[in-house]
């Protein structure tokens, strides 16, 4: 109950775009259907999302006479209907034999760090042991960050204050995972602009590395999207997506943002499903995505 109000609080700002347009409204007509769809663009749906949730909408013939919570529930199950396939295990659930090896990659500042630490976390807290690699050898603080995540968590991170060559570091830090037969391995990198070719090549070459030692690696790629940008992460997917070739998502932020409905039309054009969504700073603030919870709250509807 406690994580549902946490969700609930944290897509205020886009459940509430939905909720004005039909407080106190007891008949639907057509301008009010035309006001929700506005409201659903506006929440970043996307066009052709919004269009196609109205028409179904519109299709369920509901009377005249109808409730706010009626237009919510509807709107709720259409929603989750759509990202219903999009819901998957969390990497503790999956687990068969490790070391199962997670890369994280996304633009700057969306959120990768955190989200590793948080993973981390989880993966301790169901008794899996972790290896944290930072894998950011760009910015100076970068490694600090996460060292610092690891002290609070007490986690181990595998590092090296000066090194240019990230590759390399992945690769000792994947080995020792290995012969520690470590069961999780989380490998932060570098946020990189997906207009800069030669950063998004240093990232084909770290997989290339992590298959050297591991075929079957990495066993997840996931692309940390920022909550806060909605739709225009579309830009920066498609470049991860074609060229890395990414299989989760961990959407961030979604506590700031009134954007939440991204997630919809990201799932419904790349078909990849969302490991997590960050609805917060604290270690704690990374749920799992479940299609229900995230409809509901998206569109301010509690039964
Ligand atoms: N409110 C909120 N803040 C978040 C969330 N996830 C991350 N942040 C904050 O966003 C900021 C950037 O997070 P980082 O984890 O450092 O992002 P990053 O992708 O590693 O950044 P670079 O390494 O610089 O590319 C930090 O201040 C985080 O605390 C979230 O779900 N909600
Ligand atoms: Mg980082």
């Amino acid at each position: 109950m406690e994580l549902l109000s946490k969700l609930k609080n944290a897509f205020k700002k886009t459940s509430d775009i939905i909720a004005k347009v039909i407080p106190g409204k007891s008949t639907i007509s057509e301008e009010i259907y035309n006001d929700l769809e506005d409201a659903l663009i506006q929440a970043d749906v996307g066009v052709q999302t919004a269009k196609l949730l109205i028409e179904k909408l519109k299709s369920k013939k509901i009377s005249a006479d109808i409730s706010v919570e009626d237009v919510q529930r509807i709107l709720a199950e259409e929603i989750s209907e759509l990202v219903r396939p999009y819901e998957c295990n969390s990497l503790v659930e999956e687990f068969d034999k490790g070391p199962r090896i997670i890369l994280v990659v996304g633009v700057n500042g969306t959120g990768k760090t955190t989200s590793i630490a948080k993973l981390a976390a989880q993966i301790k807290s169901a008794g899996k042991s972790c290896l944290m690699i930072a894998g950011d050898t760009f910015r100076a603080a970068a490694v600090e960050q996460l060292k610092c995540w690891g002290d609070k968590l007490n986690i181990e991170v595998f590092y090296r204050n000066e090194s240019s060559d990230a590759a390399g570091l992945i690769f000792d830090g994947i080995k020792k995972a290995q012969e520690e037969k470590i069961d999780f391995v989380l490998i932060d990198t570098a946020g990189r602009l997906q207009n800069r070719d030669d950063l998004i090549g240093e990232l084909e070459k770290i997989k290339k590395v992590i298959k050297k030692l591991d075929p079957s690696a990495p066993h997840h790629t996931i692309l940390a999207l920022d909550g806060l940008i909605g739709q225009s992460s579309t830009v920066q997917t498609e470049v991860f997506f074609n060229r890395i070739g990414i299989d989760r998502l961990i959407v961030t932020k979604l506590d700031s943002s009134a954007k939440g409905g991204m997630i919809i039309s990201l799932t419904q054009k790349y078909k990849i499903p969302v490991l997590a969504i960050g609805i917060g700073e604290g270690i704690e603030d990374l749920q799992k995505f479940s299609a229900e919870d995230y409809s509901k709250a998206l569109v301010g509807f509690y039964d």
